[in-house]
């Protein structure tokens, strides 16, 4: 499921392109307005040095955008993620099954980073989103670089996963195999501030990271489920200490989550997910799908056992 060719993408030097939608890490026009914005001043240092390619100050995600075009999914999240090797973590909700609780069995990308958040109880998002797809990406070192992975998330885990490659911030995006494309532009120095400051910037960031994602890869299915929806926030390095920067944000005045297993967002005010709304009559909670007919005992496998009601039930129905 992770190997569609990539085929829809025209390159340039430094950018991809679809359209109206160019995947460099500057917000383009074509994006509708934010989804959601920061609530919260940053708990992991404010980047104020106003590089494109760096951030030495710290880390924030101001905002959040999302708009489908000829079957990619493209998703822009205004602020800064440090040059620190600390993390951008992204689940996504675009389809039915998946986890409501990261398991501990997906697939070992970045060092098991993923697997690092899941069990005992493993973190634990709103009631009814199930996360189905995971990426994450990271930037530091000298020169300096950007990394991205992502793993598909099953509901009964050991599902795929594949590290998309190394580019540069605002010079060079990650174009996996799988048709994923990362960009990062560190420029900004507004947004939200650290303690005691303000998040009255945060909707006006118009760079930071943007993403390109195929449905076909989300296994997306607009017959079955149209919405779709993210949970980002910015991580430690390993994966073991969240940060209070998420999207769609804690409650104002958060501050870092800490141990990602030890989070459970059903207890925690609001819905810590933005959501890409397609229906707005569609049900937060996806539908349970319909019941096998030929499933007799409802034990949910077409079997011997729901042949021999049947037959035994074989006759005139009184
Ligand atoms: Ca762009
Ligand atoms: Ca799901
Ligand atoms: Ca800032």
């Amino acid at each position: 499921m992770l190997t569609r060719p990539l085929c829809v993408v025209s390159l340039a030097c430094c950018s991809a392109s679809f359209g109206d939608v160019v995947v460099d890490g500057t917000r383009e026009a074509a994006y509708p307005p934010p989804i959601e914005s920061q609530t919260c001043t940053t708990g992991f240092g404010d980047s104020t040095d106003a590089l494109c390619d760096r951030s030495d100050g710290g880390s924030e995600l101001c905002n959040i955008h999302a708009l489908v075009a000829n079957g990619v999914l493209h998703i822009f999240v205004g602020g800064n993620l440090e040059s620190n090797f600390n993390k951008f973590d992204l689940f996504i909700d675009a389809k039915q099954g998946g986890q409501n609780a990261l398991r501990t069995d997906n697939a070992d990308i970045d060092f098991n980073g993923l697997n690092r958040m899941g069990g005992n109880p493993g973190m634990t998002f709103d009631t009814c989103f199930t996360a189905d797809f995971f990426l994450t990406v990271t930037n530091g070192g000298d020169p300096l670089a950007m990394y991205a992975n992502v793993a598909q998330l099953l509901t009964l885990g050991g599902g795929a996963g594949q590290y998309l490659g190394q580019g540069v911030p605002c010079a060079t995006p990650i174009i996996g195999k799988s048709g994923v494309i990362v960009a990062m532009n560190n420029s900004n120095a507004l947004g939200v501030g650290g303690d005691g400051g303000s998040t009255k910037g945060a909707a006006a960031v118009e760079t930071g990271i943007e993403i390109a994602i195929p449905l076909t890869l989300l296994g997306y299915d607009s017959a079955i489920q149209q919405n779709i929806r993210f949970v980002a926030f910015i991580n430690s390095s390993d994966h073991s200490y969240a940060s209070n920067q998420f999207m769609a944000p804690l409650a104002a005045g958060s501050g870092n989550l800490g141990e990602p297993r030890n989070i459970n967002f059903a207890n925690v005010v609001g819905n810590q997910y933005a959501m890409l709304v397609v229906d707005p009559n569609e049900p937060t909670c996806p539908p349970t799908p319909p019941a096998c007919v030929s499933d007799i005992n409802g034990d949910g496998v077409t079997d011997a056992s729901d042949l021999t009601l049947l037959l035994s039930g074989w006759g005139v129905c009184p």
